[in-house]
């Protein structure tokens, strides 16, 4: 082991310079495989830049040290995050002779590493940190404020651009914190790096919701007027449950609220029951959406299903002959949050986001099973309406079986019975193969025209399809349009559903681009979201983008997606004939050619694969304006006349 308090400067330098080599070859890799370390350098990829940085704030703050983080989408489209912590320390390290500021954005992996005891609870899904996001930048600077001075270094692309300076502000001696600021390499994100205010403020949203007591804003100075966010939820995800219930006729108020801690795990759960069919179960690990479940869902379902029929048993609910309720029974109509926080997570599924630590299920089973049994004995009324809803879903389930196996041998839901408006492909390999939704029998029969025969399928639908949140499984499977889906995706329903037997890898929903076709959108999203989910973790989903316009002057061609593409082209336009602009109200007035060209073509179209945020944004929607509450209803119409009035 070298011992540095006794090495000569000389020889410092020398370490380090060989320890810089490394560094260097590290964020090489980095730039060179970015995919590696974001997953993607798509939208989503660069969405993650925010996310390692904030989630060093929220590190902090769960350690107890910052109450507040910020984050700013600059006028340029650069991100400033910053957090009134500690500062991230800058004392000289003896190891490299360099100030652990600069370790921390040099070197792959470093966050974390100082001192502090507690651990890491936070970090994205890839568990890389700040060297990552300056490796990716054209520009990275850091300001710390801590014992009444202010450090500043900035960096490039990996690099360091200018070295830690200190300056002696006369600020209080008590102010302290960290604001990071970067601005993403148009190298690396070649598709796009325009930031979303929307996906961010989701996201910051859930944040605040996962860490109660955090203050997280959100600024966009982009546009005219600068719009701001401010989120500080006191209950945690208690609100989060109240926002996810809001257009929702609930059994009972407030939600139910459990919080523990076992083997160093800590646990929380939120629940509360709607009058849907549907239950709505979002679980998180460390602030990560855990979209396929893992170990502590099974121990909250597990736990659920064991006290309600226990509570129900005990207190006479239930005859003895009776046959316990099942998990699906006593989930329907639930909404609930199940958020932990755990020291050593090991991530496992298709995705990633399956959590794998067999610790977990017993701590969420001990911790929520307790509380939630003294919770139904000290409130006989909710307990009774929970076992209420579990009874009677048991009974629908009861009947709906004998629905679907009548259903069943009526016309099938078999393979071999193919719906006789698909168009089917001629390939019979799922992994090239795509079906297509199609918006009206118009479009559908354009898109059969136009489409490759080899790898494309059309599906067209007749207008608005069934609302699933407000239908019983019986009623659902009886609906044409949905039958059909099912029976072309040949994946089966329910239980029986298996995204390995996929007849095709891409589901690809193609409606107009006005408000109708959103509507649309929407609905087969909410299906698919509650009905197809693994389609949506295994990336299967998509919504095609056909244009808005096209510009034609004399020989010259092009379609565009939006007004301001309109605008910028109208401008580059020589002067000579007038150029004709068409605008395309709805797919059924492209012809087949025109069809294929913008928005099925591989070579040409644009593809957004969905995820399952989405869909749950999607749903949000959706329960707003086909549920029971007129109000919020009513808001949503107003905030969005514009956009309404311009497309209908
Ligand atoms: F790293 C970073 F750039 F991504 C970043 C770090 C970004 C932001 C917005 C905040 C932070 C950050 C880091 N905030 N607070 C800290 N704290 C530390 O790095 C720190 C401070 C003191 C001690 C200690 O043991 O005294 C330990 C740590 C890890």
């Amino acid at each position: 082991m070298a011992d540095y308090e006794h090495e000569t400067k000389a020889e410092q330098a020398r370490e380090y310079d060989a320890s810089q080599i490394q560094v260097l070859e590290g964020l090489e890799a980095v730039r060179k495989r970015p995919g590696m370390y974001i997953g993607t350098t798509s939208s989503q990829g660069l969405h993650h830049l925010v996310w390692e940085i904030v989630d060093n704030g929220i590190d902090e703050a769960l350690a107890g040290f910052a109450d507040e983080i910020h984050v700013v989408v600059e006028k340029d489209n650069s991100i400033s995050v910053s957090d009134n912590g500690r500062g991230i320390p800058v004392d000289i390290q003896k190891k490299t002779g360099r100030p652990a500021l600069e370790t921390v954005f040099t070197i792959l992996h470093a966050g974390g590493k100082f001192g502090g005891g507690g651990y890491k609870v936070s970090g994205g899904l890839h568990g890389v940190g700040a060297s990552v996001v300056n490796a990716l930048s054209t520009e990275l600077d850091v300001q710390v404020i801590r014992d009444g001075k202010q450090y500043s270094m900035v960096f490039s692309r990996g690099h360091v651009k200018e070295d830690m300076t200190v300056t002696e502000t006369g600020l209080p001696v008590d102010e302290h914190g960290t604001t990071v600021h970067f601005v993403p390499d148009p190298d690396i994100f070649r598709e796009t790096t325009t930031f979303d205010i929307k996906t961010l403020t989701t996201r910051i949203r859930e944040l605040a919701f996962l860490n109660k007591g955090l203050r997280i804003t959100i600024r966009d100075e982009r546009p005219e007027t600068p719009t701001e966010d401010d989120f500080l939820y006191e209950g945690g995800i208690r609100h989060y449950v109240d926002y996810l219930n809001e257009n929702k006729t609930t059994l009972f108020e407030p939600p139910i609220y459990v919080e523990g801690q076992e083997n160093g795990i800590t646990v929380e759960v939120a629940l509360q029951y709607t009058d849907d069919y549907h239950n709505n179960l979002l679980t998180f690990t460390n602030n990560i959406h855990t979209y396929e479940g893992g170990t502590h869902e099974e121990g909250f379902k597990r736990a659920l299903t064991r006290v309600v029929n226990d509570y129900a048993r005990q207190n006479k609910l239930m005859k003895d002959n009776e046959p316990n309720l099942t998990g699906d029974d006593v989930r329907e109509g639930l909404t609930a949050v199940v958020s932990v926080k755990h020291p050593d997570p090991q991530f496992e599924g298709q995705t990633k986001t399956k959590l794998g630590n067999s610790d977990a299920r017993t701590a969420v089973d001990h911790t929520f099973a307790d509380h939630f049994m003294r919770f139904l004995m000290e409130h006989p009324d909710v307990a009774r309406k929970v076992v209420d809803k579990g009874t009677l879903a048991s009974k629908a389930r009861v009947a709906a079986k004998r629905a679907r196996e009548v259903t069943r041998k009526k016309s099938g839901l078999e393979i071999s019975n193919l719906p006789g408006k698909l168009a089917d492909n001629t390939s019979k390999d799922p992994e090239i193969s795509e079906l297509f939704i199609v918006e009206g029998d118009s479009a559908g029969g354009s898109a059969k025209q136009g489409r490759s025969r080899l790898t494309q399928a059309i599906l067209p639908i007749r207008g608005k399809i069934l609302n699933v949140e407000k239908a019983s499984m019986d009623r659902i499977l009886a609906n044409e349009e949905i039958r059909s889906l099912f029976t072309a995706m040949g994946t089966g329903f329910g239980d029986d559903f298996d995204v390995a037997k996929a007849n095709y890898h891409k589901l690809i929903i193609m409606t107009d681009a006005d408000v109708d076709g959103a509507h649309i959108r929407t609905l087969l999203l909410t299906l698919i979201y509650r009905y197809m989910r693994p389609l949506l973790d295994a990336g299967f989903v998509y919504i095609a983008c056909p244009p808005l316009y096209r510009v034609r002057q004399g020989k010259f061609q092009r379609y565009l997606d939006t007004d301001d593409e309109l605008k910028e082209m109208l401008g580059k336009l020589a002067p000579a004939p007038k150029p004709q602009i068409q605008r395309y109200k709805g797919l059924g007035e492209m012809d087949a050619e025109q069809l294929w060209e913008t928005t099925m073509d591989p070579e040409n179209r644009r593809l957004l694969r969905v995820d399952a945020q989405d869909a749950i944004n999607a749903d949000q929607v959706f329960s707003m304006l086909m549920g029971d509450k007129v109000a919020p209803r009513r808001q949503f119409i107003e905030d969005n006349a514009t956009f309404a009035d311009l497309d209908v």
